[in-house]
């Protein structure tokens, strides 16, 4: 699908005229920064036409339209991504080289936009990019932040946050829709008025402050099927920037509040993961894009059809973990208020639209909010619910008779509070976990009477990732190497990769396999050298783990376990051991204390052990700051290890496990979220698994026998390891610098049982895993074989897959091809 924009001359020509009409410039006399804003401008023109055509289409087709409304949208750079999936990427390489210019440094000028935190985000994304591949008409919808996921630098150790400001030099993706803007009210009070007329009541929110929604769309180009699906993230602006009326009432501080309210509404992404915070801000967000999104979508829906009940046929509100549950009370309030509906036939409407994707059990993640706060910022939406949740409270009570404790486990409104996964369940008529494990653990432990009142709700969606972007765009080499082997069919039907099976015991292919590696990880090494100033060595194994800190995560573990080796290194220099460098790279949340010790913990054992002459380069540990998508590429290529250690079942799916995976990384893992899977895929005998099993780990939780100090009390190489974090063997002699993570693992002076993770449980099994590693890597052959064998066996793991299961079992849209 060579669209004659991509001709070369012409696209030249097209760069060259951009970069003088944007900056006054000759191509040679503009910066790389200017080049990159005057190639994306050519690119865009022609994603441009492709996105009309397919509006078009849309129109004549009419198919049913999903709604993916997230709080986060980790999309990545653009610019890459576009070229790949118009296939146009060797030829804009070819132009830009013969124009003097370097493809991949012009990439590296654009920001990362980073309107998420990690796995839920980036899900998201691959989401988008699989519904466009598919053909099918789907909205992401979220918030244009101002400012995305901070910059991570890493100073004298520490973590040290930067702000993102990602839309300093204009976002030349994005497009600007004032003429769709919404308004969005908030405060106040509600006013009832009795129509005698029609003996209704309506309800009438009066003394409310508003924002003004503006949305911006980006473009999302399915793979050369010149289908442009959209994002659409809305901003906020005052309503007006200047409410002459208020001041003339003497009210200056109300028009104050309303350009408050809108500057402050989208400036920052909150930058928790797998945790909420609880402030009043936040809401604020969650109600500010699910308002304008729901509005904007019932409106496109009456511009061509008249009646409402018809909604659940063509529209379906894809719920993004609990974020943006508010959906469920603003659709109600539409249609009741708005729109005039019984309370039945809109609850009937809603509860077929809506559906709902948990992607967590750690209970500081669940969304409650206190009634308070919610009824003062959003007085109608609360008394909708508040209606919402007596009708549940009736059902429930006609099903289980008596049943009080029911009611206390599953009301939406409950001991002060609005508990949102309740109202997402209630809401909607799908809830789905993200792995097959996950989903286990929701019917069976988390959400179990939900699952016994609507067993016919509960479906499970294994998470995906995109091919396009993970392999075909970060890895080249490797994708070059496949498309050799077995064609470009993987591109769009990964299950493809199969076909590579047959090369797995053939010598040449396992030599080109590795050497792809190899060259993938002198890449990453450079990338090392040049941004940590670590000289790490290409022939030895990269162990890696990259993704989010978190204590369930368990990266404590793995510099523990690297404590431990060091520890046996320097008792046994003589000892064989295959030289390792041990990558990390990951954020913590701007407040998680006990996650930026552990980033400083692991710097400090990078000093001492990266330091020390005496082992002889043997073990090497990074960690590479501010991990985000665009050097994930890059480390996901160049992995031999895939780290996946998570607490056994604490991981809902992970998606990090899937990237290694396809890029023939083994897994190091638990059985935990999707690795259960993985290894279904790939066999037992081409991973390395260990630890405690999930029914283990909810077993102690649930009945307690849990010890960690009789790890400590009886395995001496614990027990050193532990000792070292507090006789200052990593501190310069401060005792004090890690006391908190001892702490945390042995004593119970805080209300958590020690060692909340398991850590110690499994620490042995862990170094035993890591032998298995060892050994299994001095067979080049072997390991060949196996890393070849972990990406012929991870086509199960394309989001294609994902969405199609989302698309036939939840969402039955309909397939749109241009032309036709
Ligand atoms: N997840 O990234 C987040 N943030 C949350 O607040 C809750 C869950 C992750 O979602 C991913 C996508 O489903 C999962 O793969 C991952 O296990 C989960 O932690």
């Amino acid at each position: 699908m060579l669209d004659n924009h991509f001709k070369k001359e012409k696209f030249k020509k097209s760069v060259k005229e951009n970069v003088k009409m944007l900056y006054r410039k000759t191509i040679d006399e503009a910066t790389q920064e200017q080049v990159f804003q005057a190639v994306s401008l050519a690119v865009k023109d022609v994603i441009i036409d492709n996105w009309l055509l397919t509006q078009k289409q849309y129109e004549k087709d009419d198919p049913k339209i999903v709604y993916y409304l997230s709080m986060e949208f980790l999309m990545g750079r653009a610019l890459g991504n576009n070229l790949i999936n118009l296939c146009a990427y060797k030829e804009v390489k070819e132009a830009l080289d013969e124009l003097g210019f370097d493809l991949n440094v012009i990439e590296d000028q654009e920001p990362d936009p980073a309107l998420g935190n990690g796995g839920l985000g980036r899900l998201a994304a691959c989401f988008l990019d699989s519904l466009a591949t598919l053909g099918y008409c789907a909205y992401g919808c979220g918030i244009r932040y101002h400012y995305g996921l901070f910059k991570q630098k890493i100073e004298n150790g520490y973590q040290v946050e930067v702000p993102d400001n990602w839309l300093k030099d204009g976002y030349p993706f994005e497009l600007r829709r004032p003429e769709y803007a919404k308004e969005v009210k908030f405060g106040g009070y509600v006013r009832v008025e009795y129509d005698p007329a029609t003996g209704k009541n309506h309800f009438i929110q009066e003394g409310y402050q508003s924002v003004r929604a503006i949305p911006y769309d980006m473009p999302i180009v399915g793979y050369n099927n010149q289908i442009v699906n959209t994002l659409r993230i809305w901003d906020a602006e005052a309503v007006n920037d200047f409410q002459l009326d208020l001041f003339d009432k003497g009210e200056y501080h109300k028009a104050v509040e309303q350009e408050n309210l809108a500057k402050n509404i989208v400036e920052v992404l909150y930058p928790n993961d797998n945790h909420y915070a609880g402030k009043e801000l936040r809401l604020k967000q969650q109600y500010f894009f699910i308002s304008a999104s729901i509005q904007a979508a019932i409106e496109k829906f009456k511009k061509s059809h008249s009646d409402l009940h018809d909604l659940p046929k063509k529209v379906t509100f894809q719920l993004n973990d609990t974020h943006p549950t508010m959906t469920v009370a603003e659709l109600m309030r539409i249609l009741v208020d708005e729109e005039g509906m019984s309370w039945e036939d809109a609850w009937d409407i809603t509860t077929h639209t809506c559906a709902y994707t948990n992607h967590t059990i750690m209970a500081e993640a669940l969304e409650k909010w206190p009634i308070e706060l919610f009824s003062k910022l959003l007085p109608r939406v609360y008394q909708i619910i508040e209606e919402i949740n007596r009708r549940f409270l009736l059902e429930i009570q006609a099903k289980y008779p008596g049943d009080q404790e029911k009611i206390r486990k599953m009301a939406i409104i409950y001991d002060g509070q609005v508990k949102m996964a309740h109202l997402a369940i209630a809401g909607g008529y799908s809830v789905n976990g993200v792995a097959k494990l996950h989903t286990e653990i929701l019917e069976k432990q988390e959400l179990r009477d939900f699952y016994e009142m609507y067993p016919e709700k509960f479906n499970n969606k294994t998470n995906g990732i995109t091919q396009r972007r993970f392999l075909l765009h970060g890895n080249p080499l490797l994708a070059d190497w496949i498309t050799d082997h077995i064609g470009d069919g993987w591109i769009t039907s990964l299950p493809e990769l199969e076909k590579l099976k047959v090369y797995a015991d053939d010598k040449k292919a396992q030599q080109e396999f590795m050497n792809i590696k190899h060259q993938n990880k002198v890449r990453l090494a450079k990338y090392i050298l040049e941004h940590n100033g670590i000289e790490v060595n290409p022939n030895s194994i990269f162990d890696v783990q990259v993704k989010r800190l978190h204590e369930y995560k368990r990266q404590l573990m793995n510099i523990l376990h690297v404590m431990y080796l060091y520890n046996k290194i320097k008792e046994h220099p003589e000892m064989p051991f295959y030289p390792r460098t041990f990558i990390f790279g990951a954020k913590a949340a701007a407040g998680y204390r006990r996650a930026k010790q552990t980033i400083k913990l692991i710097n400090a054992v990078a000093d001492v052990v990266n330091n020390d002459r005496s082992i002889d380069g043997k073990i090497k540990v990074v960690f590479i700051e501010n991990y985000r998508v665009s050097n994930a590429e890059m480390i996901f290529a160049a992995a031999d290890v895939s780290e996946q250690i998570s607490t056994a079942s604490k991981e809902a799916s992970g998606t990090g496990n899937m990237k290694f995976m396809l890029n023939g990384a083994p897994t190091l893992g638990t059985m935990d979220g999707a690795n259960v899977e993985i290894v279904e895929e790939v066999g037992a005998e081409n991973a390395f698994i260990f630890g405690l099993s999930s029914d283990e780990v909810i077993n102690y939780e649930n009945n307690g026998g849990y010890d960690p100090m009789q790890y400590f009390n009886n395995d001496p190489d614990i027990r050193n390891v532990l000792m070292q974090l507090i006789n200052g063997t990593y501190s310069g002699g401060d005792f004090n610098m890690f006391r908190e993570i001892y702490d945390s693992l042995l004593n119970t002076n805080s209300s958590d049982r020690a060692d909340t993770y398991f850590i110690l449980a499994d620490f042995k099994s862990y170094a035993a895993a890591q032998e298995k590693v060892e050994a299994a890597y001095r067979d080049e052959a072997g390991w060949a074989k196996m890393a070849l064998l972990n990406t012929a066996c991870s086509g199960k793991f394309t989001s294609d897959r994902t969405i199609q299961q989302y698309v036939d079992e939840i969402w039955h849209l309909d397939k749109v091809v241009i032309g036709k």
